[in-house]
């Protein structure tokens, strides 16, 4: 009971935050561009962008004419063009053979070299956090400019790479958007990438996801009664926000779509698109993919749950 509340004890993450000053101090000018009073080191949630001045929201409008004159645009065959046409309506877009065979291989390689030197590890859920931090192959693919300019123009904002997640199995991880982990201010600052590292089947954990379901709300802590209060953090658990998605679209009738697709193919999904891992039934089998998740510079990024500003590092996107 003690320790519960401890744990959510909001203002217990900010002693965290003071440590990581030089990640969060791009904050406050941008919370004074909105009026709120915050310290770099603030506890940050949906709840506290309530209060902004509507005249200072800002929605996102992607141009598809700038899209479609961007040198990754142009460079794409046709099936991938139509898919990136309709980013908007769909909330992802497919990305035909984004990275050819031997770039996949180099990856795969320099990944196996940094675990045996055990420079990155496998955490919680199997994940390999920020091997981007490591490997700078990883990196160079996710910030390669014409990249960065596509993503950006997607956004409309200023993307930049925030985070990496490298799997060697698949996640099985329940459907979610990733604005309850990843929320921006204003929403739809967050773009997720996801690259096959081999070959994709139905029996070693593909993706899935919700065409589409980007256009429903944001749900955040407020839909699943999760707001806390001034000193504590909401007290429901996360599998209550799976089972709070489980429902919308149990009762929406959404359609889901699973991933099946060759190596070096990529999909880029939206901030807000239901999406989440197939069951890896053939366990004999691996399932090498890489997460890269991108923010928009000017937002303001944070952990909904938790409500703690996202650290972000700087160098990372210059090369
Ligand atoms: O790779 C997967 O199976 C799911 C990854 C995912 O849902 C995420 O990174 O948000």
């Amino acid at each position: 009971m003690i320790r519960q509340l401890v744990r959510r004890f909001k203002w217990a993450y900010s002693l965290y935050n003071i440590f990581h000053r030089d990640q969060l101090l791009h904050n406050v000018t941008k919370y004074r561009r909105l009026g709120l009073s915050k310290y770099y080191f603030s506890p940050v949630s949906s709840k506290d962008f309530k209060q902004v001045d509507a005249s200072l929201k800002r929605d996102r409008n992607p141009d598809l004419d700038k899209i479609k004159s961007s040198e990754f645009y142009q460079r794409a065959d046709e099936q991938t063009k139509r898919s990136l046409e309709k980013f908007e309506e769909n909330g992802f877009a497919i990305i035909n053979g984004f990275l050819n065979e031997p770039q996949v291989e180099a990856i795969n390689r320099e990944i196996d070299e940094l675990f045996q030197k055990k420079l990155i590890e496998k955490g919680g859920g199997g994940k390999i956090m920020f091997a981007i931090h490591q490997s700078e192959l990883l990196r160079k693919t996710g910030t390669e400019k014409s990249l960065i300019e596509l993503l950006s123009l997607l956004m409309d904002g200023n993307a930049i790479l925030f985070q990496s997640i490298n799997f060697l199995h698949g996640s099985e991880q329940h459907s979610h958007s990733d604005s309850i982990h990843m929320t921006t201010y204003p929403l739809g600052g967050l773009l997720g990438l996801w690259i096959a590292l081999e070959d994709i089947h139905a029996d070693n954990g593909p993706l899935h996801y919700y065409p589409g379901s980007h256009k429903l709300p944001y749900y955040l802590n407020e839909d699943y009664g999760n707001e806390g209060n001034f000193l504590l953090l909401g007290k429901k658990d996360y599998d209550e926000y799976e089972d709070f998605i489980r429902q919308r679209i149990e009762t929406l009738g959404l359609k889901k779509e699973i991933l099946c697709i060759p190596k070096g193919t990529m999909m880029i999904w939206h901030a807000n698109l239901f999406h989440g891992g197939e069951l890896h039934l053939d366990k004999s089998k691996t399932r090498k993919s890489v997460v890269f998740h991108y923010f928009d510079e000017s937002s303001i990024c944070y952990h909904e749950i938790t409500q703690r500003p996202a650290l972000l590092r700087t160098g990372l996107n210059h090369h």
